[in-house]
């Protein structure tokens, strides 16, 4: 029986095929994940914002009166910004001025990047986070049908920048969850 070497030029094209398949998907699957990461990581540094603020004016950073958890409204969301990053932020149409906040000692509990005046605080794919605080105080956050142990819940759209109520599983009709919670 006649044994068959590959010949060089064959070698070569498998390798070239097989480095141009990693350059494509690599790329993509590091992409998703990083943009994961970058979500949880910004997630993080919110609640820690949030829960340094608490401990420093034993108060919540926003009270909205409200009795119920909800997600912070577009003006609440940019005062919070504001409050913990002590950075005029002019993207809300009603952003306070930074002598005005409620953060007398001014203390700089969020650090934001430069583009956040004109950008605000956005996840990796250009939406606002989802953040909804503990209002009537008992420790609990609901988001949606779940149940968030503690003061604060932040979620991300995630990459189809649709409102899956905090979802990273599941689907409903064509619509697969994709979203990043801070709390899984
Ligand atoms: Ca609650
Ligand atoms: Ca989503």
């Amino acid at each position: 029986m006649q044994k068959r070497n590959f010949s060089l030029l064959e070698v070569l094209t498998v390798v070239a095929i097989i480095a141009v398949l990693m350059a494509l998907l690599i790329p993509h699957m590091v992409g998703g994940q990083g943009k994961k990461a970058r979500a949880k990581a910004d997630m993080k540094s919110l609640e820690i914002a949030v829960a340094s603020y608490e401990s420093a004016y034993n108060i919540l950073p926003i009270l909205n009166g409200d009795t119920s958890d909800i997600p912070l409204n577009s003006d609440d969301y940019d005062t919070l910004m504001q409050v913990l990053a002590k950075v005029d932020m002019t993207a809300g149409g009603t952003a306070l001025n930074k002598k005005d906040l409620a953060n007398d000692r001014s203390i700089q509990f969020l650090h934001v990047n430069t583009r956040f005046a004109s950008d605000g605080y956005l996840d990796p794919w250009g939406k606002r986070y989802v953040v909804i605080l503990d209002s009537n105080c008992d420790n609990k956050v609901a988001v949606g049908a779940t149940t968030v142990q503690g003061k604060t819940a932040i979620y991300s759209f995630g990459p189809d920048g649709d409102d899956d109520q905090g979802k990273a599983t599941g689907s409903s009709g064509n619509n697969k969850f994709d979203d990043v919670p801070s709390w899984e």
